[in-house]
């Protein structure tokens, strides 16, 4: 009977490091939920269309081996020439669909929905 109790102590401690462990791995899954990240590759933006909540910040990053740009259709915002490894940020505060492209490749496209953020209203 006493091993028994034993075991149990055992089992409840193995579970509590596998909570403790879950918990650690906690901000960077809450990151992604907030902040997206876009990778430039082989002239693709991947993936092409991202959704986030408003306030969020989109990361571009440049994993081809030549220069890209990021640049809003509506002229909303625009990057530099990205070189391999480069980074772009974003962050967007209004709720709406963002197309952009690359203006250095212009058949390079991309769309960023951006979704009202949780307890905020919307306007009717
Ligand atoms: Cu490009």
């Amino acid at each position: 009977m006493r091993t028994m109790i034993i075991r149990k102590a055992c089992v409840a401690a193995a579970l509590a490091a596998a909570v403790l462990a879950a918990a650690a791995t906690l901000p960077a899954v809450a990151a992604q939920a907030t902040d997206a990240q876009v990778q430039i590759d082989t002239f693709t933006f991947a993936p092409q269309r991202v959704a986030v909540k408003a306030g969020a910040t989109v990361t571009w990053i440049n994993d081809d081996d030549i220069p890209h740009t990021v640049a809003s259709s509506s002229k909303l915002f625009k990057s530099k020439p990205l070189d391999t490894k480069d980074q772009f940020s974003f962050t967007f505060t209004t709720p709406g669909v963002y197309e952009y492209f690359c203006s250095l490749h212009p058949h390079m496209t991309g769309t960023i929905v951006v979704e009202a953020a949780t307890g905020s209203k919307v306007p009717q």
